[in-house]
């Protein structure tokens, strides 16, 4: 097998004061925190589309990254060679994880038979590599947004007959899933949405989006494939309003169409930012509603309106990650899938390491200030004496629903203006900045 980077090493952990920048600052997988190693909490993960596929092309020009498994015209050679360079990769990283939409690995044929029997060619290849390196996936999931039949959406589209192309690759994509032995499967809404309600029926959209997740649920039953489904909630782009806006409104769908208890949400810092919310407020709600389940990892560009997909380097924002992922009981199926790409000007494929390299190590931080505020308890103990008085008398025949509102008028009438205590937010803000 060729070697597609070659003068890259296996990235090893050589502490802060190191000055390769090719190896891990703070990453030290075999580290233990809190009980459990760095790479059993963070469980990172490379995604197949943005480090593989990604050429740095955007609406103004086209790819600038020139690399060498794509040299052949023979798409499938290109495939294969692409999945060698990804194991490769995925090895000197030293992560355990990938994650990958089903086109991403196999290029689409004429026919969707054709198109299948392409993608159990790279399966089964990737079977053997997963088998020959111990790295695993993480999830799988379907592109159905790029082809021009998935236009109008996939399984909200007008037509019945592009809705039952997405149920196939639906159907195909989880099969490879499963023979991958992944832990979760993912449905991003892709086109699931809408651009003017002028020519689009909302209801009948949604009820099929129900219909099509059903379906899924029952034939992954069907199967006996194990694995968890994710949603992955996103407010807008490439619609204009996507339907599954943000966790809230996942969770609401879910639960409208009775399909809550099958899912869990798959978290992405941009899309979290892009709905007006900040990373931690989405892990916080789903953490809240016993539906976190994994996280793809990355950060927008806050003057910009769109997915940029950055690297995350942003420590305090990984601080307050970890620290409500540890807090609702760490990653099970999940982990920490790098749903980022590099600047259209990072053209090396040395970058690729620095991009991952840098992230990693920023979780890794994140994650070691998360477990120091945990054992510390500052935050902790700090809400609990906000909340304190709901151990009280009033507050727990509240809870316990014992009263209602003519016992609280009488309460209040009787005992008057109640206490007014300090939110204290920058004494708040000052204690995580001791942590960072
Ligand atoms: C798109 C996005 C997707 C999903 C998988 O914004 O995040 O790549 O993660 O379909
Ligand atoms: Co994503």
């Amino acid at each position: 097998m060729s070697e597609y980077f070659p003068g890259v090493e296996k990235i090893k952990y050589e502490g802060a004061d190191s000055t390769n920048a090719l190896s891990f600052k703070h990453y030290d997988a075999d580290a233990k925190v809190l009980g459990k190693t760095m790479a059993q909490h963070l469980r990172f993960a490379v995604c197949y589309w943005h480090t593989f596929k990604g050429s740095g092309a955007d609406p103004f020009g086209a790819g600038t990254m020139i690399r060498n498994y794509n040299d052949s015209d023979d798409p499938m050679k290109v495939a294969e060679m692409t999945l060698e360079a990804a194991f490769e990769f995925f090895v000197k990283l030293g992560v355990g994880f990938w994650c990958f939409h089903d086109r991403d690995i196999a290029p689409e044929a004429d026919t969707l038979k054709e198109t299948n029997e392409r993608l159990d060619v790279i399966v089964a290849k990737a079977k053997k590599l997963q088998a020959e390196t111990g790295i695993k996936l993480l999830w799988g999931t379907t592109n159905a947004f790029s082809h021009r039949r998935f236009m109008s959406g996939a399984g909200t589209n007008p037509s019945p007959e592009v809705f039952a192309y997405a149920a196939s690759q639906i159907k195909k994509a989880m099969e490879a899933t499963h023979e991958l032995g992944g832990e979760g499967y993912v449905f991003w809404g892709g086109r699931e949405g809408y651009d003017t309600l002028l020519n689009t029926d909302m209801g009948k959209e949604l009820d099929r989006m129900a219909r099509l997740l059903q379906m899924a649920v029952d034939y992954k039953s069907k199967i006996g494939f194990g694995g968890q489904l994710y949603i992955e909630p996103k407010p807008k782009e490439p619609t204009k309003h996507q339907y599954d806006f943000d966790a809230g409104n996942c969770f609401g769908f879910l639960q409208k169409y009775g399909l809550l208890e099958h899912f869990k949400m798959n978290i992405e810092a941009n899309h979290a930012t892009l709905a007006g919310h900040d990373f931690q407020h989405e892990l916080a709600f789903c953490a809240a509603n016993d539906f976190l389940g994994s996280v793809d990892a990355n950060r927008g560009d806050m003057l910009l309106g769109w997915d940029t997909d950055q690297f995350p380097t942003n420590v305090a924002e990984a601080t307050l990650a970890m620290y409500t992922i540890l807090q609702s009981g760490g990653f099970t199926t999940g982990g920490l899938n790098f749903d980022a790409k590099l600047r259209r000007q990072s053209t090396d494929p040395t970058d690729l390491f620095y991009g991952h390299i840098g992230a990693m190590d920023t979780f890794a931080r994140g994650l070691k200030n998360a477990a120091k505020m945990i054992e510390d308890k500052t935050f902790e103990n700090a809400v609990k004496e906000r909340y304190a008085g709901w151990a009280g008398e009033l507050g727990k025949k509240i809870d316990s629903k014992k009263i209602g509102f003519e016992e609280l008028e009488a309460y209040t009438i009787e005992n008057g203006e109640p206490e007014i205590k300090s939110g204290r937010q920058e004494l708040f803000e000052n204690m995580l900045n001791d942590y960072i």
